[in-house]
């Protein structure tokens, strides 16, 4: 059994060294990067258990994203390979931006093999025997199919009390806000637990007021149990059961801030994964968080000492 159960869609990321641009760059540097499967790397290097599932091309660029991710201690036996000849590998291009020139983001993802992933690929008692689910707003946002098999699983999750856990990560790249706002309603009647950044529950479901009416609201709404708001530098606040808890912002000097949405959450799971209550848990997801601003890629390469070491230092964390 894997505590944690993790799916959706790994890129390969190609960027050009810092101060490059896409148009003229003769290299590009290679990683693996997908919210999923950066969640589960936080959590197996954090000490928890946790294993990715997707589907991929059975060829040298499937193969380089699943080894990237069992480098970091990630089951990946529940991926699906396919040698179906059209099958692609997502990528994506990322020129790192510097004032004033914005970081860029070019997808190259359409007709991924992970966006024919269907529930009858899925292995179902793997998510049943988990302590927890998780995936993101993106995997419904990739195609139909996923949308589907999106709702399958976190269903089939929940009808066996495995939690389900979710974080909205709209891209405006994928799908226009009306369109998320209908793919999420759909699915939030199925999450335990939700993390939502302050402006994605503003854009896509219209929920603009402070993050603790943010949070409760879309806790009644839905019946979610538990809702982390995350707000940037002004912090967290998470509603459990009726209860708030906020959480600040550690210091850190941003040297790439993909993934760092990711961290939180992973830094959360493994928290939670260990017994830890809620209030610690999100102590554990800024401090990830606020660590991972410091590393080149989308993927936190972080260890327990690393997040003791950013707790302790800064008292409770919490900015006033
Ligand atoms: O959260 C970081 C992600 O944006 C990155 O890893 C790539 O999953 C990704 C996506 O779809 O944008």
């Amino acid at each position: 059994m894997t505590a944690l159960v993790t799916f959706g869609e790994t890129m390969l990321r190609l960027s050009p060294p810092r101060g490059e641009r896409l148009e003229t760059a003769r290299e590009l540097e290679v990683q693996a990067g997908g919210a999923e499967s950066n969640v589960a790397v936080a959590v197996a290097r954090l000490g928890g258990d946790a294993a990715w599932f997707s589907k991929l091309p059975d060829s040298p660029l499937g193969r380089r994203v699943v080894g990237e991710l069992r480098s970091h201690g990630v089951d990946t036996d529940g991926v699906v390979w396919t040698d179906d000849a059209d099958s692609r590998q997502g990528v994506y291009y990322l020129e790192h931006g510097a004032a004033p020139r914005p970081t860029n983001v070019v997808y190259d993802r359409a007709d991924a093999a992970v966006t024919t992933l269907e529930t009858g690929e899925f292995d179902l008692d793997a998510v049943r025997d988990a302590e927890v689910c998780y995936t993101t707003g993106i995997t419904p946002a990739l195609s139909e199919t996923l949308r589907e098999t999106t709702a399958d699983v976190l269903a089939a999750a929940q009808d066996t009390g495995t939690m389900t856990a979710f974080d909205l990560n709209y891209r405006a790249k994928l799908w226009s806000p009306d369109e998320a706002a209908e793919g999420y309603r759909d699915l939030l009647g199925s999450i335990d637990l939700l993390f939502a950044a302050e402006r994605d529950a503003a854009t896509v479901l219209g929920r603009d007021g402070d993050a603790e009416s943010v949070a409760r609201g879309l806790a009644e709404d839905y019946g979610i149990e538990t809702v982390v708001v995350t707000r940037g530098e002004a912090g967290s606040l998470a509603v459990s059961d009726g209860a708030v808890f906020e959480q600040g912002v550690y210091d850190a000097e941003t040297y790439d801030a993909i993934g760092t949405g990711d961290a939180f959450v992973g830094g959360y799971l493994a928290k939670h994964l260990d017994g830890g209550s809620v209030a610690e848990s999100l102590e554990w997801a800024s401090a990830t968080a606020s660590f991972k601003r410091t590393i080149e890629g989308d993927i936190a390469v972080v260890n327990p000492e690393d997040v003791e070491r950013v707790v302790a230092d800064e008292g409770d964390g919490i900015s006033r």
